[in-house]
């Protein structure tokens, strides 16, 4: 039997058609650098024109039964043009690369363009670090 199991979804937003592949892409880290593992959620299909978006879960010592605070990210929230069809968080991955403690949060886009369509799909990865401060639970 399971201890006790927490379920996390997406919220519908303005999207008006389909899921979003909510947790279809999943990585852990610690992007705020406080000891505490946190959990980036991909959401590749996001927004009506499926753009993307990442949601990032931060760890607790106190969290059982309680939000453990999230942090949504999209291609505007890391200052990129907002393409249709990115597709951001269809891949995810963490690592330190820079090895001072805090992991950062690499993201795919597989579909992204480099303007606004109807120019082809190029694809980007992104290489973020996730603000230091984490929202309130
Ligand atoms: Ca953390
Ligand atoms: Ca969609
Ligand atoms: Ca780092």
């Amino acid at each position: 039997m399971p201890g006790k199991v927490r379920v996390f979804a997406a919220t519908a937003g303005t999207q008006t058609s389909g899921g979003n592949g909510y947790g279809s892409t999943l990585a852990v880290g610690d992007f705020n650098g406080d000891g505490l593992d946190d959990v980036a959620v991909g959401e590749p299909l996001a927004g009506d024109t499926d753009d993307g978006a990442i949601h990032v879960l931060f760890g607790r010592t106190s969290a059982v039964g309680t939000n453990p605070g999230t942090l949504p990210l999209t291609k505007v929230a890391l200052g990129q043009p907002q393409t249709s069809g990115s597709q951001l968080g269809a891949a995810l991955l963490a690592v330190d690369h820079d090895n001072d403690g805090r992991d950062e949060l690499i993201i795919g886009a597989p579909l992204s363009t480099a303007d606004t369509p109807p120019q082809p799909a190029v694809g980007h990865v992104y290489d973020v670090r996730v603000a230091a401060t984490c929202p309130a639970p």
